[in-house]
C-alpha cells in the first residue's frame, strides 16, 4: 500500500486527475447545440476535404469504415464549465484522412464544417499527430444524434465547441478564419488550460 500522506482528508479528485481552471466534473453528458439537431442517415453522409473553395476528395460512410479505426480515451472540457473525464471514442484520425487524401497540407489552418451550418476553426497542428479524429462511436456504440451522430470532430485538448458535431468536412484556409462561436465572442483558439474562453482572454 502506498501512503496517501494526508490521512483524514478525502482525496480531492483534482489531485488525481487535474482539470482545467474554472471547470467542474460532471457524470452525465450534457447536450449543447446552437440550433435544431439535423438528421443525417449514414447512407447520405459525405465528408469533403477542401482546399479553399476547391473540393479535393469526398468520402462516403463506407469509405470511412474502410479507413483505419482508432480508439481514444480523453477528458473533455466545455466552455460552460463542465468537464467529463475518461470519455471513450472511436473513429478515424485526421492523420489518416489526410494520408488517404495524399495531400501535403497547403496551409496551417482549417475550418470544420457541419450539416447544421456550424463551423469552427482549428489549426492544423491541433488536428494531426494523433490529437484529433472524426468520431463515429462513443462508449463502443454508434454516436447518438444529439452528440453529433453519425460523426463528429473530436479535438479533446481544446474547449468542446471545437468538436464540431454532424461534421461533413474539413477545409484548408489561407488564414485562421473564425467559425460560428469564434465570430460570436468566443476565443479564436480555446485552450482550456489557459482559460481562453472569450475573445480577449
Ligand atoms: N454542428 C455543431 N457542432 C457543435 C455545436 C453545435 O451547435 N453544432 N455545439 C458545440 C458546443 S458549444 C459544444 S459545448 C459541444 C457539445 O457537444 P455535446 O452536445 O455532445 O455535449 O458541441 C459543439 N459542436
Ligand atoms: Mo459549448
Amino acid at each position: 500500500m502506498v501512503t496517501r500522506g494526508f490521512s483524514g482528508k478525502s482525496m480531492d479528485n483534482n489531485f488525481i486527475n487535474p482539470i482545467p481552471p474554472g471547470q467542474h466534473v460532471v457524470e452525465g453528458f450534457p447536450v449543447l447545440t446552437a440550433g435544431p439537431t439535423p438528421r443525417v442517415e449514414t447512407g447520405d453522409w459525405k465528408f469533403t476535404l477542401k482546399v479553399g473553395p476547391k473540393p479535393l476528395k469526398i468520402w462516403t460512410w463506407q469509405d470511412f469504415q474502410d479507413l483505419p479505426q482508432t480508439k481514444m480515451t480523453r477528458d473533455i472540457h466545455c466552455v460552460t464549465s463542465w468537464s467529463k473525464l475518461g470519455t471513450l471514442w472511436e473513429g478515424v484520425l485526421v492523420d489518416d484522412i489526410l494520408a488517404t487524401a495524399g495531400i501535403v497540407p497547403p496551409s496551417e489552418f482549417l475550418l470544420a464544417h457541419s450539416y447544421d451550418g456550424y463551423s469552427t476553426n482549428v489549426p492544423l497542428a491541433d488536428l494531426i499527430l494523433g490529437k484529433a479524429m472524426v468520431a463515429t462511436k462513443f462508449n463502443g456504440e454508434p454516436l447518438a444524434r444529439d452528440h453529433g451522430g453519425p460523426a463528429r470532430l473530436l479535438v479533446p485538448h481544446l474547449y468542446f465547441w471545437k468538436s464540431a458535431k454532424w461534421v461533413n468536412g474539413l477545409q484548408f484556409t489561407d488564414r485562421d478564419e473564425p467559425g460560428f462561436w469564434e465570430l460570436r465572442g468566443y476565443h479564436i483558439y480555446g485552450d482550456p488550460w489557459k482559460e481562453q474562453r472569450y475573445t480577449h482572454d
